[in-house]
């Protein structure tokens, strides 16, 4: 109690400085009020943070594009973290002004403040209204091969792997996928950049879009050295040639056409020194590599991970601090896998011993490839798990691969082999590659879900503890990958009218049978968004109105309910004319007569594009008929309409195309010679004898028309 009240005293001392005088007097206390303590390390999590599932969610109802995922995911974390931090990094810049915070650092893929202080410190952060929760600064460490041999092994077998073999990658290969255009990433020690089996595929050299950037291949969050892969252990070199280790080397690759990118935050400062603020560093770069949000060719498709944390390291049971950052790598598109553990039946590491829903996180148990019955490995780590949302009991591993004896690349260009849930996950990374390499689209859950249901069932029947679904198995997983719908048949006009609206067919078929969505791109800086399902073959009709008259370049693709899109149709070309306005209205009927009589008049106009139209016509009488019509253009309509008083009145008339657009006014005189009330009986036979002159002599109608 004593301590903590002088240390509240002092932090009011030490901020009153600051306010006042921001003078060096007052700093000089710190040191002395927090001499009996040590300094920690904390990552403070702030309460704003992202509805990640409520984004995946949202996209999934708008069929979006991973890269339009990646953008909104990437561009949500940023900005939240953008908003919410500002004022703790105040409060924190005045502490370390004072020498009472060491150091801090801000991350934005989850919302949080690493911080190193003093504890007393801590609690008072942990107290404030936008702090959701303060977790140590935990180690972290790879999971360590529980057998390595070095001894002995030829430079190249120039044979496939039993492992590879196994999960029938080969055939798989066969079938002429190989992970060709497709992105992998490991999270390990580093990858020798040079090795025969990697040094071509590492997409810093194999990808022009590099130039002048390794760093977006390449992330060295400890030393700092970004232009070129390498290994500061062995174990990262050996678990990406499990990925996609290839030619000139032996065949120990899984998906050995992929280009490959790694960040290398594990055991770096030898046996467990670094933290999980540098693996946090690492799934920041991972989730956008080239730090541009709008793009995601940088993005890899999928992330293995050879590490965990135990409660040795002073985690609890069911830790959460690394779920944040892996639901927004998975978020953007990226499928994170994890090594289940070595501890056997001791248990799951963190985070695999997640088991929120039935994907995440996705933990990766080890067999025997070269045993007949695949049996699993000793050290492979067991479930169950409790780590559920109400603490029920959980099937944990999720899947199995091989991780006993498993030959694979080394620096400086050799071989060996090593046994460990490490060397299991890199091979359902691999996997991973060769799906999207079918469907580049496919949605993390598709993929976790396909990979689940096509393994190749061991132990006990059905999912396990031991196994999770089973021994993955690349070539029925790439079989239920689905194919892409065909590139849609787009027809329809190809000219039209500015404002008019035009019709316009397109179909596509889908190789499974997929429902089919489909996006069109106008070419008018406008798109339809996706619009669907509709059937497999089925024509649909769609319609569009370009408001300028311009040229127009309209395109469609095509994607199935799995998110596989077919490409861009070739581009519809069409041009655009300006709308032009219907001719003035033609009136004809009598130029005069007599209040109370009816008289028929007839109306025509034409439009030069043949629009059909509607006509407006003023009596100038206080009476207005709206919009009568649709006509053909050229049809001539007539109306009878009779005048109360006498004197002159213009008729108005316009006529107004489909698309809107008026003709100028037309309009006709007729003069009334008398007020209904007098008319017929009074004047009868003078009407009849008017009437007549003026049809014979044109002059009469002058007159006639001058007088009024
Ligand atoms: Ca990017
Ligand atoms: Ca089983
Ligand atoms: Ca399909
Ligand atoms: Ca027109």
């Amino acid at each position: 109690m004593k301590i903590k009240n002088h240390i509240f005293l002092a932090v009011i001392l030490v901020s009153i400085g600051l306010v006042v005088t921001n003078a060096t007097s007052s700093v000089n206390m710190a040191p002395k009020t927090y001499d009996n303590e040590e300094v920690v390390s904390v990552l403070v999590y702030l309460k704003d943070h992202v509805d990640l599932d409520s984004i995946t969610n949202q996209m999934d109802r708008q069929r979006a594009s991973l890269r339009n995922r990646h953008e909104t995911v990437v561009v949500s974390l940023q900005n939240t973290a953008l908003n919410s931090q500002p004022q703790l990094i105040e409060y924190l810049t005045e502490l370390q002004n004072q020498d009472v915070v060491k150091e801090f650092q801000c991350f934005w893929i989850g919302n949080i403040i690493r911080v190193d202080t003093y504890q007393s410190v801590v609690d008072k952060i942990a107290k404030r209204d936008d702090v959701y929760k303060v977790y140590p600064n935990y180690e972290i460490e790879l999971i360590a091969p529980v057998e390595k041999s070095f001894e002995g092994e030829p430079i190249y077998r120039n044979d496939v792997e039993p492992g590879i073999e196994a999960i029938r990658a080969p055939e798989v290969w066969d079938l002429g996928i190989t992970g060709e255009g497709v992105l992998v990433a490991t999270l390990d020690t580093g990858v020798d950049g040079d090795h025969p089996a990697l040094a071509d595929r590492w997409a810093g050299v194999a990808d022009p879009r590099y130039e002048g950037h390794p760093e977006w291949a390449w992330y060295d969050p400890y030393a700092g050295q970004n232009d070129f892969p390498y290994d500061s252990g062995s174990h990262g070199t050996h678990t990406m040639g499990t990925v996609c280790g290839g030619a000139p080397g032996d065949q120990i690759g899984v998906a050995p056409g992929a280009l490959w990118i790694a960040a290398a935050p594990i055991d770096r400062g030898g046996g467990i020194s670094r933290t999980v603020s540098d693996a946090i560093l690492s799934f920041e770069w991972l989730i956008d590599p080239d730090g541009d949000p709008e793009t995601n060719w940088d993005v890899p498709a999928v992330c293995s991970n050879s590490w965990r944390v135990t409660t040795g390291h002073g985690y609890p049971d069911c830790d959460e601090t690394f779920w944040s950052y892996l639901d927004a790598c998975e978020a953007a598109g990226t499928v994170i896998i994890f090594s289940a553990g070595n501890e056997g039946y001791s248990g799951l590491g963190k985070p695999p011993d997640r088991a929120t829903d039935d994907y995440r996180c996705f933990a990766v148990a080890a067999v025997d490839a070269e045993d007949p019955d695949w049996l699993i490995a000793d050290f492979s780590s067991r479930g169950p798990t409790y780590c559920t949302p109400n603490g029920s009991e959980a099937i944990k591993p999720d899947i199995a691969a091989p991780g006993v004896s498993v030959r694979s690349s080394i620096p400086g260009g050799g071989y060996s082999s090593f046994s460990g849930t490490s060397m299991a996950s890199p091979h359902i990374n691999g996997v991973v590659a060769l799906m999207r390499q079918v469907n580049a689209n496919i949605s993390v859950e598709s993929i976790k879900e396909i990979i689940f249901q096509t393994a190749y069932d061991l132990g006990d029947p059905g999912e396990d503890n031991d196994y999770g679904w089973g021994m993955v198995d690349a070539y029925e997983a790439v079989l239920h990958t689905s194919l892409s719908p065909s590139m849609p048949d787009f027809n329809g006009p190809n000219t039209g009218i500015a404002g008019e609206t035009l019709e316009f067919t397109l179909v596509s078929t889908d190789p499974e049978g997929d429902d089919i969505y489909y996006y069109i791109e106008w070419g008018d800086n406008s798109t339809s968004e996706w619009i669907g399902p509709y059937l497999s073959g089925e024509e649909v009709t769609v319609t569009h109105f370009w408001e300028t008259a311009d040229t127009f370049e309209v395109k469609v693709k095509a994607m199935d309910t799995h998110y596989a899109e077919s490409g861009w149709s070739e581009p519809h070309i069409i041009t655009i004319a300006p709308n032009q306005r219907p001719a003035r209205v033609t009136i004809n009927g009598p130029v005069w007569g007599w209040g109370g009589t009816e008289y028929e008049f007839t109306f025509t106009s034409t439009d030069p594009d043949g629009h059909d139209l509607v006509y407006k016509i003023n009596w100038d009488d206080g009476n207005i008929e709206e919009w009568l019509g649709p006509y053909s253009s050229g049809e001539t309509f007539t109306l009878n309409h009779s005048w109360k008083e006498k004197g002159g009145f213009w008729i108005k008339a316009w006529a107004k195309d489909t698309i809107g657009f008026e003709s100028y006014q037309a309009s006709f005189k007729i003069n009334i010679l008398t007020n209904a009330s007098k008319e017929k009986t009074m004047h009868k036979l003078l009407i009849e004898i008017i009437d007549r002159l003026a049809d014979r002599y044109p002059l009469m109608n002058k007159i006639l028309q001058d007088l009024y």
